[in-house]
């Protein structure tokens, strides 16, 4: 009989096999349900990272989890070479769920923003006339769009792009939540859009004033720059709206969307728009080879009527509330500043005797709640949007406690 594996045998064996491309908080995850993850040795935590908010409906949702296993016994990939009896369903249903014309799948984050790219460029040559090959694009110091070499060659991030040159042109950046550095951008005529996350995740969870995204919209409409919103992070009513635009009525030109669009079931993510930008690709110009698949319409499908049956984002802007007033009532040194919105936030983390927020987390780790730090100082708490008010409050209990040992 071959002895159980311990925690740190998993961690071995991934150390020996795997790149090491992440740090992993040392934990060992072997089932999810709702909120919470249990590790190999049956310990159960509070998720409160949501793999990076792909998990807000919960882990393994029975309906999404249905929808997938479904539609696996039937077909599950046909190539875009072939019509097939899911996708327009799909197409259909997120397009009126967002309200715009049309849609472009594809599967990751990364993939959609680097298609939203594609669109904007091509959308600036055709329609805006703009020379071609001289499309700039607006972005903001502190992005985060994913890890292809077009979306680090915008990132100001070293550990994004450092060491993986040369870099895609064509990108302007400006502070995040600075309207004038904007406005001198967008005198420049060859401007075609400006890509922005309503708030900056990995940055750190910013959120930026009340007002900056409108007044962002309203000035990229007066220069006829399209307005491109990465919701791929606080989409999907993570921050207490179904989408973070939506805090401030701004309809984005172009949506971009990703995780918890597929309840983390999945790798699903899209691109919208409305028929004069995203008709500027032709057949043949732009795809993927799982993009809109049947097991990805079905999932996301199931997973956005979730968010909606669930009532998702009014839980997250209630719960998201009481979680901050908590969290800002606390005594302690270690919190210099909470911020957020929804079910999106932070707590930037004064280190204290040499401790650090690796240091808290490993604590809470051993406590039974799993978060990870973001840019060292910074704790991300993102909870499934499942989450009901005495859960939370047990959370922020174990956070209290955790706080209090250091
Ligand atoms: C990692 C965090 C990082 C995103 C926004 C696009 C993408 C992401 C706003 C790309 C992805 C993930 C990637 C993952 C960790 C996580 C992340 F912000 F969520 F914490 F890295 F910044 N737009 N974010 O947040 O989507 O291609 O990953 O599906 O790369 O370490 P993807």
């Amino acid at each position: 009989m071959t002895p159980k594996m311990t925690p740190s045998d998993y961690i071995a064996r991934e150390e020996k096999y795997g790149a090491h491309n992440y740090h992993p908080l040392p934990v060992v995850l072997d089932r999810g349900e709702g909120i919470y993850v249990w590790d190999v040795d049956g310990k159960k935590y509070f998720d409160f990272l949501s793999a990076y908010s792909a998990v807000n409906q919960g882990h393994c949702h029975p309906r999404i989890i249905n929808a997938l296993t479904d539609q696996a016994q039937k077909l599950t990939l046909t190539s875009r070479a072939f019509y097939n009896s899911t996708l327009g369903e799909f197409e259909e249903y997120i397009t009126k769920y967002f309200g715009y014309d049309k849609v472009l799948p594809m599967n990751t984050g990364a993939e959609a923003d680097e298609t939203a790219l594609k669109l904007c460029r091509k959308w600036a040559y055709e329609k805006k006339g703009v020379p071609e090959n001289e499309a700039k694009i607006i972005v903001c110091d502190g992005n985060f769009h994913g890890r292809t070499i077009t979306i680090i060659s915008m990132s100001t991030d070293p550990d994004s792009y450092k060491g993986f040159g040369p870099f895609t042109p064509g990108f302007v950046k400006i502070p995040y939540n600075d309207l004038d550095a904007l406005a001198k951008e967008l005198e420049d005529p060859n401007v075609a859009g400006f890509l922005v996350e309503p708030i900056q995740g990995e940055a750190g969870v910013f959120v930026p004033d009340e007002g900056y995204l409108k007044k962002a919209y309203e000035m990229c409409k007066e220069k006829n720059v399209l307005f491109i919103a990465d919701e791929v992070q606080t989409g999907i009513a993570r921050t207490g709206k179904l989408l973070a635009c939506d805090h401030e009525n701004v309809r984005p030109d172009v949506l971009i969307l990703g995780k918890a669009i597929s309840g983390g079931v999945f790798p699903v993510s899209a691109v919208l728009a409305d028929d004069d930008i995203m008709l500027v690709i032709k057949p043949g110009e732009h795809g993927s080879t799982y993009g809109g698949n049947p097991l990805a319409a079905k999932v996301a499908i199931a997973a956005l009527d979730v968010i909606k049956d669930e009532k998702l984002a009014e839980n997250a802007e209630r719960l998201g509330e009481i979680f901050r007033n908590e969290m800002k009532a606390v005594e302690s040194d270690m919190i210099e500043e909470v911020r957020g919105k929804g079910l999106l936030n932070a707590i930037v983390i004064k280190p204290k005797n040499g401790k650090t927020a690796w240091d808290v987390c490993v604590a809470m780790k051993d406590n039974g709640l799993i978060a990870k730090p973001t840019h060292d100082h910074i704790i991300r708490f993102a909870p499934p949007l499942v989450i009901n008010e005495s859960e939370l409050m047990e959370a922020i209990d174990i956070i209290k406690k955790t706080l209090a040992q250091f």
